[in-house]
């Protein structure tokens, strides 16, 4: 299998889960390497649903390795609930191991992330409201809290003493909040500390001696390409990088680690949050995909917006993540509708456009040119090789991959891991 980082091709939510289940089944390590406890995967094992924010998925395999890097931030109070519901359903947790480097999502976080959304009235980015924005923000203004930090209780008193200080200035002035008691916030913090003590590690160094061992490594994205801070559509974005780069600086290795990539799109799209969404879907049909698709937020419940296959983007995401191969997921979604459109390029101010626009008002001004299809009408959800198909369904799926430049190696027709057709 050698290393291979799955990444979201789209806005997220494109069932990298239940891809990166199925590929931890062949690696020795699982790496998540950005993002938080605003991540949201659902994976259904033998009629258990289990819904992972941040440890990464290969959890349900007894003897892989998982490691949240440095690149992700971890919700301390968010983890220790998490790994208590794994432990319930009898998943060991004994390997799992968290980056000394990565940064803590403090309760004040949480706080600025509501704040900003309410007094960004309606420029609001449509945050998870997880704090994920704001520990990035303070790791980047170097006043962030490691996890190393969170484990020296001497120096964490006079640190966050500090820390907090400083933000209960900027809410009382600021949002006109309550100041948080700092004395609280520390006892609370150390408290997390103890319990996450022995999973803390130097996963930089852990994970490139798996790969002098050639063992095979999965890096897991969460989120998707769009969401990406420095290449998504900005500011409708995550404060961290989803793409396949994402892996190496939120791990610490070079880019020669890498032999692979897998970009995991949906068979239509969806979006949480606000932000330009050229080919969405308002009325029955957009609400249809939504019902039939479960298209719920995983983290917050919310009602994701749904809207047909936008290759525009597909092609973007190829390049931005250096993509091998696509495996398109919730094909059975589709099973019912007359007619299936794929956007294969937009018109903007009567100008074809092929390549992706980074400017959101242009965006939000582009007309998607669609190519139709008619829809198969039976159900895909058990079959299990690519002849099982029905032939509009394959006509569909080899429209994807030309108009994307990238081969479908996997397609996946249902939450469970056999409801899936891996293609030679
Ligand atoms: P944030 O909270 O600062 O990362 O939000 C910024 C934008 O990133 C989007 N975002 C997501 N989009 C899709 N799925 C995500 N995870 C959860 C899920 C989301 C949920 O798996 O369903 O439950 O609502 C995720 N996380 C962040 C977010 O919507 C903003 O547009
Ligand atoms: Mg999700």
């Amino acid at each position: 299998m050698a290393n291979v980082v799955v990444i979201g091709a789209q806005w997220g939510d494109e069932g990298k889960g239940k891809i990166t289940d199925l590929l931890s089944h062949s690696a020795d390590v699982v790496v998540r390497y950005q993002g938080g406890v605003n991540a949201g995967h659902t994976i259904v094992v033998q009629g258990n649903t289990l819904k992972l924010h941040l440890i990464p998925s290969g959890i349900l395999y007894p003897d892989t390795e998982c490691i949240i890097g440095s690149g992700a931030v971890i919700d301390p109070k968010l983890l220790i609930q998490e790994l208590e519901q794994v432990e319930k359903l009898s998943i060991s947790t004994k390997n799992l191991f968290i980056s000394e480097t990565a940064h803590v999502t403090m309760p004040y976080h949480r706080l600025f992330d509501k704040a900003a959304e309410e007094r960004r009235g309606n420029y609001k980015i449509g945050t998870t409201g997880r704090g994920i924005g704001p520990t990035y923000a303070d790791k980047s203004e170097r006043i962030g809290i490691r996890i190393l930090d969170l484990m020296d209780s001497e120096s964490l008193h006079e640190h966050l003493e500090w820390t907090i200080n400083y933000k209960n200035d900027i809410l009382k002035k600021l949002h006109n909040l309550s100041p948080l008691d700092p004395q609280v916030v520390i006892q609370e913090y150390i408290g997390y500390a103890e319990y996450l003590k022995p999973y803390v590690v130097d996963t930089s160094l852990r994970i490139y001696n798996a790969i002098r061992q050639k063992q095979n490594i999965l890096f897991e994205g969460a989120q998707g390409t769009l969401l990406d801070l420095d290449h998504g559509t900005y500011p409708y974005v995550t404060s961290s990088n989803p793409i396949a780069g994402g892996a190496c600086i939120g791990t610490g290795l070079g880019p020669t680690a890498i032999d692979r990539v897998i970009g995991v799109a949906k068979a239509y799209t969806t979006r949480v949050g606000e932000g330009p969404f050229p080919t969405e879907l308002e009325g029955y049909l957009g609400d249809f995909l939504c019902s039939r698709g479960a298209e719920f937020g995983t983290t917050t419940g919310r009602k994701r917006r749904c809207g047909w296959f936008d290759a525009v983007i597909g092609r973007y995401a190829v390049r931005i993540n250096g993509m091998d191969c696509l495996a398109i997921t919730k094909l059975d979604v589709l099973d019912n509708v007359d007619e299936i459109k794929i956007c294969i390029a937009y018109e903007i101010d009567g100008e074809r456009c092929h390549d992706f626009p980074k400017s959101n008002r242009k965006l939000v001004r582009c007309r998607p040119i669609y190519e139709t299809i008619r829809g198969w009408k039976q159900s895909t959800s058990n079959c299990r090789k690519l002849e099982e198909l029905p032939r509009q369904a394959l006509d569909y799926l080899k429209l994807l991959a030309d108009v994307m430049e990238v081969p479908i190696a996997i397609v996946s027709l249902g939450a469970n891991r056999d409801q899936t057709i891996i293609i030679e």
